[in-house]
């Protein structure tokens, strides 16, 4: 078994510096029925013969709508000062564009009380994916009229949250709801049609800038942001197809989101590539994506290699490959940092999620996920490293919490550094979360200031595993 590092890390990193754990509404909530909650795409994608890999659902999934107090317990006991969370839209305006629904609103207001009440800074996302069904059913982010949904959504969670929230995230992850929801088809709302998925994605992009000018407008003191999935993109061989294939590659991932948002333009090699299937954009929706922003999150898990000649084989790198089949190149992280950095003008950056799914084993109350932690370890270094080296960043979160629903992979792959037991809903912290506290206990140490008030205080749950 590899041991897990030391706990103490070669960087020293800020005072003011924001530690986390993230989690998102869907792959934790359950309570899928109750207090009002309407439909969302993937509440009516679970039911798709064949979309989850073990036929399971959001209905239950951690219990976390009965059980938020006794996690928020866990997430005070690490010792971190941010939890990420996201909305469910449909828990708090069912049908989109109709009545607010009080019950779910008040599900989110203790929620982001009790985080207050626990020392923990609450870092909300609107969007992580679960739209409400009775939008899609009038087209979704495909249809232009969404957006003014989205911002009516925006400016709600604002005026009855906007005061005791550090930070709100509009999107998460707009390339995965567009192409894995729109163009693959494998992500609600499990439609195949690219030039679907790239109208999909400069809607999603303009009522980021829209929403953001609305909070703004409003007096929001929050962080305004929108979270991006980024990897950096490595040809196979530096043959000239692959090197021309990678560049592809990157211009879809990351320079169709990076440029509009940085540089109000969309870039023009995949405009080109797109043809017919390049999106409608009315004037002045450039100038509105580009509204200037307080963060920019970055969920970072692997590079991507490509190869003009077909798929990549991920086992012919040497590196470990985890639970999804995803290399670990944890240097990936720092040389996409120094690039934003390099070729945008960013504001403060996050790593707003990055962990591993590992096979766990739950053995007399532990779970020693080694892997998990030497992963962890070495993307914190990675960021520690992108600081030394002048990238503004501001902030680090794993992904996850809690072992939780894997969208199409279902309950199958875990990514929490809490195991679930889903029969029993018995949450118990692995080596991972143990090593965490350990981290940032060691932080705060070198700053003179201690072990944090919260980790001294750390709930049994934590305690318990700690032996
Ligand atoms: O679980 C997801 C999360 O919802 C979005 N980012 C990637 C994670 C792991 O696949």
């Amino acid at each position: 078994m590899t041991l897990p590092p030391p706990a103490a890390s070669r960087h020293r990193f800020p005072p003011d510096f924001v530690w986390g754990v993230a989690t998102s509404a869907f792959q934790i909530e359950g309570a899928a029925d109750e207090d009002g909650r309407g439909e969302s795409i993937w509440d009516r994608f679970c039911r798709v013969p064949g979309a989850i890999a073990d036929a399971s659902d959001g209905r239950v999934a951690c219990d976390h709508y009965h059980r938020w107090a006794e996690d928020l317990d866990l997430v005070a006991g690490l010792g971190v000062n941010a939890y990420r969370f996201s909305v469910s839209w449909p828990r708090v305006r069912p049908d989109g564009r109709g009545a607010w629904n009080e019950a779910g609103l008040d599900f989110y207001e203790r929620l982001v009380d009790g985080l207050l009440a626990r020392g923990v800074q609450p870092y909300l996302t609107l969007n992580h994916w679960d739209l409400p069904e009775a939008l899609q059913a009038q087209g979704g982010w495909a249809q232009r009229d969404t957006v003014p949904r989205f911002v009516e959504y925006a400016l709600g969670m604002h005026r009855r949250l906007g005061d005791r929230v550090a930070a709100i995230t509009t999107h998460n992850e707009p390339w995965v709801m567009a192409v894995l929801g729109h163009e693959t088809g494998i992500f609600a709302p499990g439609i195949r049609h690219r030039a679907t998925a790239m109208q999909a994605a400069h809607h999603l992009l303009l009522s980021h800038g829209r929403a953001v000018q609305a909070l703004r407008a409003e007096g929001c003191r929050a962080k305004l942001g929108i979270v991006l999935n980024l990897s950096p993109v490595q040809p196979a061989t530096d043959s000239e197809p692959d090197r021309a294939a990678a560049r592809l590659e990157d211009g879809k991932l990351l320079r169709w989101y990076m440029d509009p948002l940085f540089k109000a333009q969309y870039p023009l090699d995949i405009l080109h590539h797109l043809g017919a299937d390049a999106p409608r954009v009315a004037a002045g929706d450039l100038a509105d994506i580009a509204t200037p922003m307080d963060f920019l999150g970055l969920n970072y898990y692997s590079r991507s290699v490509v190869s003009a000649a077909g798929p990549w084989d991920v086992h012919t790198s040497g590196n470990p490959i985890t639970d999804m089949g995803w290399e670990v190149y944890p240097q990936g992280l720092t040389e996409l940092l120094l690039r934003l950095h390099r070729d945008y003008p960013v504001p403060p950056l996050f790593v707003t999620e990055n962990g591993g799914a590992f096979k766990d084993l739950l053995q007399d109350g532990r779970v020693h996920d080694a892997d998990r932690t030497a992963y962890i370890a070495a993307h914190i270094d990675a960021v520690g490293e992108a600081l030394r080296q002048g990238v503004p960043m501001a902030g680090y979160m794993v992904w996850s919490l809690l072992d939780n629903f894997e969208w199409a992979s279902g309950y199958a792959k875990r990514f929490g550094i809490v195991h679930v037991d889903y029969a029993t809903q018995r949450r118990t912290p692995k080596d991972s979360a143990l090593w965490y506290r350990a981290f940032l206990q060691d932080q705060a140490a070198r700053r003179g200031d201690g072990p944090g008030q919260a980790a001294l205080a750390g709930p049994a749950g934590l305690a318990d595993a700690r032996a």
